[in-house]
């Protein structure tokens, strides 16, 4: 059994989603082991997604994250980072598979409704900054 972090993006949160995107991954036999509602710090967005600094889209996303509430869990599964990566598809909605989550309801590639962490350093990474 190993662990991911979920969030539910500010355009899913405000879209009434969280529940539907959450039981897919409960639906796929994960469990959920902590679950907090929260909006970013500038200052924890920041962090959270600090391997993106410097890039062209960075100010843009930390816009985006801050906007609004968000929705993080801990999920906790069998082969959890790998098999939750796929649930969600790729990170451009345009070219993420339907069924997954991003391609049935991400409307562009920074509002694409959902975050897993992508590697075990990831999810350490993000899971201090926001449950520790
Ligand atoms: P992912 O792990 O699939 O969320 O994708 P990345 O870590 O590459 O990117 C993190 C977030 O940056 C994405 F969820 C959306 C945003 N992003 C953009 O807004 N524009 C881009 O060109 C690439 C990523």
């Amino acid at each position: 059994m190993d662990r991911t972090v979920i969030v539910v993006k500010p355009d899913g949160v405000s879209r009434g989603l969280t529940d539907t995107i959450l039981a897919r991954f409960e639906n796929d036999g994960f469990r959920i082991t902590s679950k907090k509602n929260l909006r970013f710090t500038l200052e924890q967005a920041k962090e959270f997604y600090s391997p993106h600094v410097g890039k062209d889209f960075f100010q843009e996303l930390i816009s985006f994250i801050t906007s609004g509430p968000v929705v993080a869990v801990v999920i906790e599964g069998r082969n959890a980072l790998e098999r939750a990566r796929q649930i969600i598809g790729t990170t451009d909605p345009a070219s993420a598979p339907k069924g997954t989550i991003r391609g049935d309801y991400g409307s562009g590639i920074t509002t694409n409704v959902v975050h897993a962490s992508d590697s075990p350093e990831s999810f350490r990474h993000e899971w201090k900054i926001i449950f520790g």
